[in-house]
């Protein structure tokens, strides 16, 4: 069995490579629930919904969320209604958030949903939700406290980051299954997802970074910083707000507790004794994933290692 620690797009494009090598019946997928956001009266599990549409193979590839080829009648409509639609819900997406919001309101668990989804989407990859209880992650620039999505998609995260904050952490417990898959795995894949609001946010839930120290799994992580820079989003100004250095040397030491292997990329090489140091090993590879042969290269060094 192998267990990922996935948030967002980079960790989904990394997951269709490594679903290319493993049975997807033995790969369960831990995703970050902290960009999870009510909007109009919907529950709304952005990386939820990017792994299982990537997995499923209905991903918008260019965007790397939402449906390809989707509509967006509704959101001009709710445009025209003067309701603030900064957030891009096509018409075939919304039918999961509303499948999605009337569930809750049954009272079925986000992980149950979660199942039922991946159902219909034909998906034999177990994705957990993180936890199913309320976790919120909050950026503070000097415009103020707001939701992830609010900075990175309305404000497309311009402003430097003061703060990072995840609402409910305290009391957010693992969803079912999520401490047996890491203990449970041969391998835990960290994917290259923002190590603070995508992954840390995992972290974050009780019990999980514990659960990732014990394992006796190997635990491999990829950096999604590099040469400095992150390939998509915010993970700079974040690393940064932490007073982490923004390189894979930076990411090696805020893992370093629970990581076994680093991968790095070859622009990186550089840094590889000094992560070492660190007490974590490292390999060197190509971690830029433009087509599906890099992806499939690099979850191949994954595990390889
Ligand atoms: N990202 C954007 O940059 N702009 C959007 O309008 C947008 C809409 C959206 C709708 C559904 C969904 O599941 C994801 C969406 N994302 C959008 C991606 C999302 O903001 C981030 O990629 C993740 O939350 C970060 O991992």
């Amino acid at each position: 069995m192998i267990a990922a620690l996935a948030g967002g797009v980079g960790a989904a494009r990394f997951l269709t490579g490594l679903t290319k090598l493993v049975k997807e019946e033995d790969l369960s997928v831990i995703v970050n629930t902290g960009d999870d956001i009510e909007l109009f009266g919907l529950h709304i599990s952005p990386d939820v919904d990017i792994v299982a549409y990537t997995l499923a193979g209905i991903v918008d590839e260019e965007k790397g969320w939402g449906v390809r080829g989707d509509t967006f009648q509704c959101l001009d409509m709710l445009k025209k209604h003067g309701l603030d639609t900064w957030f891009g819900l096509g018409d075939r997406d919304l039918a999961t958030h509303l499948y999605r919001t009337d569930r809750l309101k049954q009272g079925v668990t986000l992980s149950q949903i979660t199942d039922e989804v991946c159902d219909v989407l034909g998906l034999k990859v177990k994705i957990l939700p993180m936890s199913n209880d309320k976790f919120e992650t909050r950026v503070t620039t000097s415009e103020g406290s707001m939701h992830f999505e609010e900075y990175f998609v309305k404000k497309q995260a311009k402003d430097e980051v003061l703060g990072v904050e995840f609402v409910g952490a305290a009391k957010a417990k693992p969803s079912p299954g999520v401490l047996e898959a890491i203990s449970e795995a041969e391998m835990v894949v960290v994917c290259p997802s923002n190590p603070v609001v995508s992954i840390g946010t995992i972290l974050a839930v009780d019990g999980v970074r514990d659960a990732l120290r014990r394992t006796s799994a190997k635990v491999v992580g990829i950096s999604p910083i590099v040469a400095g820079l992150p390939i998509k989003g915010p993970a700079d100004k974040m690393l940064r707000s932490l007073g982490l250095e923004v390189s894979a040397f930076g990411v090696a030491k805020f893992y370093s507790d629970f990581l076994d292997t680093i991968i790095i990329d070859t622009k990186d090489a550089r840094e590889k004794n000094k992560i070492e140091l660190l007490g974590v090993n490292v390999k060197v590879t190509n971690t830029v994933m433009k087509s599906l042969e890099d992806k499939v290269a690099l979850a191949k060094a994954v595990l390889e290692d």
